[in-house]
């Protein structure tokens, strides 16, 4: 299934209407638009405490233009099991659910009922946008902040390396494991598409970058995520339990060969929240950056 810029362009309707309430160059509300544009047709969505909760708007200013349920920080997937369950029930069966939620739910305080609907095969997609820290709160450390960054929880830069959300789903045995990248848009809306066609539990997880927490340029979001990728910091794959197979994306191929990749201080140095990265940091980095790596590589 390829997805061109017509196909972005030739939507169902816009889910994501004018007047958000979300930074200018955040990387969550563009995955947004067009992620769930794809399919807002045939979406339910279910969206846990977060920015997203803010920037969808409320009342007549609301931006969301699809069904939205906002629930409590570690509810969601318990929530959308439900309505999934309800939909299935009325004989909506067409009706899609999804979980559009933050690292901080989506990697720590939610991650038990995102376990619990993944071990129950809950026909659900769960899409984590990672802005790498507890935005909505005034940008704390999450489990999916990278080594190094200057957080409101560690000033000093984090020394933890990142919770592998796709690899515990992949471990609990997930219908369909996928990452994505505001950068690579037709990508990110091949693996919504692919996913939603699957029954069972489905998991993608996107790299958003965040300007007033990463502290980069508004105008420098694409250009940072892009970058994540060919660092190899962000590798872009998919996982399906029918083959047990990890197959890289497009935009990541080459740079599962490291002498492709370009410098992880090219990436940092957009970064306010990355520029002081110590030697040792970037040396942990560079390690978990591989971790990554030689993890996927078991399942090539
Ligand atoms: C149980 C609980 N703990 C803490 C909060 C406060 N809270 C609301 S949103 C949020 C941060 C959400 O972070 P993340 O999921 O990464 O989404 P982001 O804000 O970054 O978009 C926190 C800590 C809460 N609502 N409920
Ligand atoms: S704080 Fe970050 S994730 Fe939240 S709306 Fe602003 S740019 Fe987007
Ligand atoms: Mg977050």
């Amino acid at each position: 299934m390829t997805v061109t810029q017509k196909d972005l362009l030739n939507v169902p309707k816009k889910a994501l209407l004018k007047g958000h309430f979300a930074c200018a160059g955040c990387g969550s509300a563009l995955a947004f638009r067009h992620a769930i544009s794809a399919i807002a047709d045939k979406v339910i969505l279910v969206v846990p405490a977060s920015c997203a909760s803010v920037y969808q708007g409320g009342g007549k200013g609301a931006s969301f233009n699809v069904p939205t349920i906002n629930t409590a920080f570690a509810a969601s997937d318990a929530v959308a099991s439900g309505v999934r369950r309800a939909m299935k029930m009325k004989g909506k069966d067409d009706l899609k659910v999804v979980v559009w939620g933050g690292d901080g739910s989506g990697a720590d305080i939610g991650i038990a009922t995102e376990i619990g609907a993944c071990d129950r095969q809950e026909d659900i997609l769960h899409i984590i946008y990672s802005n790498n820290v507890y935005g909505n709160t005034g940008g704390q450390r999450s489990g999916d902040t990278m080594i190094g960054a200057k957080t409101a929880t560690t000033p000093k830069g984090n020394t933890t390396p990142r919770k592998m959300v796709p690899f515990i789903m992949i471990a609990n045995n997930a219908r369909y494991v996928a990452t994505a990248s505001s950068a690579f848009i037709e990508d990110l809306v091949e693996k919504v598409k692919k996913a939603i066609s699957f029954e069972g539990f489905k998991l993608i997880q996107i790299d958003a970058p965040c300007p007033p927490n990463w502290r980069t340029d508004s105008a420098d979001s694409v250009k940072v995520a892009r970058l994540a990728v060919q660092t190899g910091i962000w590798p872009l794959f998919e996982w399906d339990r029918e083959t047990n197979e990890v197959v890289l994306s497009r935009a990541s191929k080459k740079y599962e060969d490291k002498s492709n990749r370009k410098q992880i201080t090219e990436w940092t140095s957009l970064q306010g929240r990355l520029k002081t990265i110590t030697e040792d940091q970037l040396i942990a980095l560079e390690f978990d950056t591989e971790r990554q790596w030689n993890f996927l590589r078991k399942f090539m």
